[in-house]
């Protein structure tokens, strides 16, 4: 006959909150990155912070290389309570959730300092409470330093180079008009599959920060890299809300803080990691080149339109817009 222990053993796991016994707590967290990646480290950095608050029961498993899968299927995994805790681009959530869109648009945040002033500030626990609603707790956003364009043939030298070349975006009705805005030809697919349709000619170009583009080892196969930085849009670290629900309101409390915690952790890791990726892709003898981010700026004007375009969203954006 099953005790209720057991019996709650059983439930934990087929709610996937891995629930160990009434008391211990294991919740898993799901990013797409290899170990020494900012994001993987960052919340393993939370989850010691949450072991030794909580006398080590409650635990952070973070189940990193896409172990779970890419990062559409595990916003919806987590969004269900199969997987507790997720770190993804702001990109995949934003059909999900419209606030995400402001943080992703181009040329808006004027650079780093801006960023980290409206996504600590009101403003960035506005967007985190807007997860909510869609099954979500937003806990933190992290660092992602700019994206800029990498191609494997053509340099791209000017706006016009862009034209009608096939580029790699994320799974994001606003980066598929955006590379549109950009003259460009967007091919939305996951992360994990950039590599080969790079190698094999199903995209000409994709663009991502420099940690990103070293780690994944697309500089090898897309050897000019081109410094538009046309968006500055942060990681998310979101937890389903199934689980959170389960957890008691100090444990609530808790995960919450060590998150927060987590960002200054996270903020030192990237800023290494983006001159160490740097470094090893100019040594690679990569083409890096400058261009008059003015001109891309300049075309971005169709995609404000057609995101930005009730009350609210327009608040807002004027709102980021005016934080010094
Ligand atoms: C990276 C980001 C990932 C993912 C990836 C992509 O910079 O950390 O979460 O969004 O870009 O382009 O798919």
């Amino acid at each position: 006959m099953k005790t209720a222990a057991m019996l709650s053993i059983t439930m934990g796991l087929a709610l996937g909150a891995g629930v160990v016994n009434a008391q211990e707590i294991t919740l898993r967290s799901a990013d797409i990155h290899p170990d020494g990646y900012p994001t993987v480290e960052a919340v393993k950095y939370m989850g010691e912070l949450v072991a030794e608050r909580t006398n080590g029961r409650i635990k952070i498993e973070v189940m990193n290389n896409a172990a779970l899968g890419q990062e559409k299927d595990t916003i919806e995994q987590t969004r269900f309570g199969v997987i507790d805790m997720n770190r993804v681009n702001s990109a995949p959530f934003n059909n999900l959730v419209p606030e995400t869109v402001v943080f992703g648009l181009p040329f808006l945040f004027r650079d780093t300092a801006h960023m980290h002033k409206v996504v600590d500030g009101p403003i960035g626990d506005e967007v985190l409470a807007a997860f909510e609603p869609h099954g979500l707790v937003g806990l933190a956003f992290y660092d992602s330093g700019a994206r800029s364009f990498y191609s494997t043939q053509k340099p791209i030298q000017s706006l016009a180079d862009l034209k009608g070349m096939k580029v790699r975006v994320q799974q994001s009705d606003l980066w598929i008009a955006m590379m549109e805005a950009f003259g460009a030809n967007p091919t939305p697919m996951p992360f994990g599959e950039v590599y080969s349709s790079l190698e094999t000619g199903v995209v000409d170009a994709a663009e991502n920060n420099w940690p990103s583009y070293e780690s994944s080892r697309h500089f090898e196969v897309a050897k000019n890299y081109t410094l538009t930085e046309h968006s500055l849009t942060p990681e998310i670290l979101a937890i389903s809300k199934i689980t959170w629900d389960k957890l008691s309101p100090e444990d609530q409390g808790v995960i919450r803080q060590a998150a927060k915690d987590s960002v200054g952790k996270m903020r030192e890791l990237w800023q290494a990691r983006e001159k160490a990726s740097e470094e090893k892709i100019r040594a690679s003898g990569a083409n890096i080149i400058t261009v008059d981010k003015a001109e891309f700026a300049a075309a971005m004007q169709p995609v404000y339109d057609r995101f930005i375009t009730d009350p609210k969203m327009k608040d807002l954006v004027a709102r980021v817009q005016a934080v010094e």
